[in-house]
């Protein structure tokens, strides 16, 4: 469906009541799913301490709304992601992290509470930005992006993305970002880690 015809069907009202501070959001539209530690197999660095870890810890909890249909062009989703505060042996809790579908889609992330680190990753380099209340971070097109919780209380952002942006997690599945987030003497530790080499044949 293009955005003529989803306006045409549905005139987009008042589509859901914002918590900002709080970060919730209310009403029918607003759709919501959980990540606990046993569907984010593979992505933290120790494996042993995966293993011993609950499986069924939630790690984070996304609400969001979608006024048109994924796919659709020029439509724009709305949600808020809470992190929660924990680790992996030495490496704090995170979203699993992903390149859009539509790998030229961009993104806008504003954080609400707490402490923690976006890692953005395209074809040329790794970076990272803090985040904290009130930081705004423009994730942009071609950079796969995820965030880690750095605090001992949860971090809450609110995201804004393209409705035909989609998410690709296989990339970041297989060769992660090349930077992890471990904590270290002095607080967290942002470190280099070696992106698995490919085949290019
Ligand atoms: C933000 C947005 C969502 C994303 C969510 C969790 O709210 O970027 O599109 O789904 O974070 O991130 P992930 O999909 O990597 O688990
Ligand atoms: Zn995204």
């Amino acid at each position: 469906m293009n955005l003529r015809d989803a306006a045409a069907i549905h005139p987009f009202p008042g589509i859901a009541q914002l918590e900002w501070l709080a970060g919730q959001m209310r009403g029918a539209a607003v759709r919501e799913s959980t990540k606990c530690l046993s569907q984010l197999a593979g992505l933290f660095q120790d494996q042993s301490a995966y293993q011993a870890s609950d499986p069924q810890s939630i790690v984070y909890r996304v609400q969001w709304c979608e006024p048109v249909s994924q796919g659709t062009e020029g439509g724009l989703f709305w949600g808020v992601t809470h992190i929660e505060p924990g680790r992996v042996g030495e490496e704090y809790f995170m979203t699993h992290g992903h390149f859009h579908q539509e790998r030229d889609r961009s993104e806008f992330y504003g954080c609400v509470k707490g402490e923690g680190i976006l890692l953005l990753k395209n074809e040329r380099q790794s970076w990272h930005e803090s985040m904290r209340a009130g930081s705004l971070h423009y994730i942009p097109g071609l950079a796969a992006h995820r965030v880690i919780n750095t605090g001992d209380v949860p971090l809450v952002f609110w995201a804004c993305w393209p409705s035909d942006a989609g998410h690709d997690y296989g990339p970041i599945t297989t060769d992660g970002l090349g930077l992890r987030v471990l904590r270290g003497d002095t607080g967290p530790c942002v470190v280099a880690v070696p992106v698995p080499a490919r085949d290019t044949q």
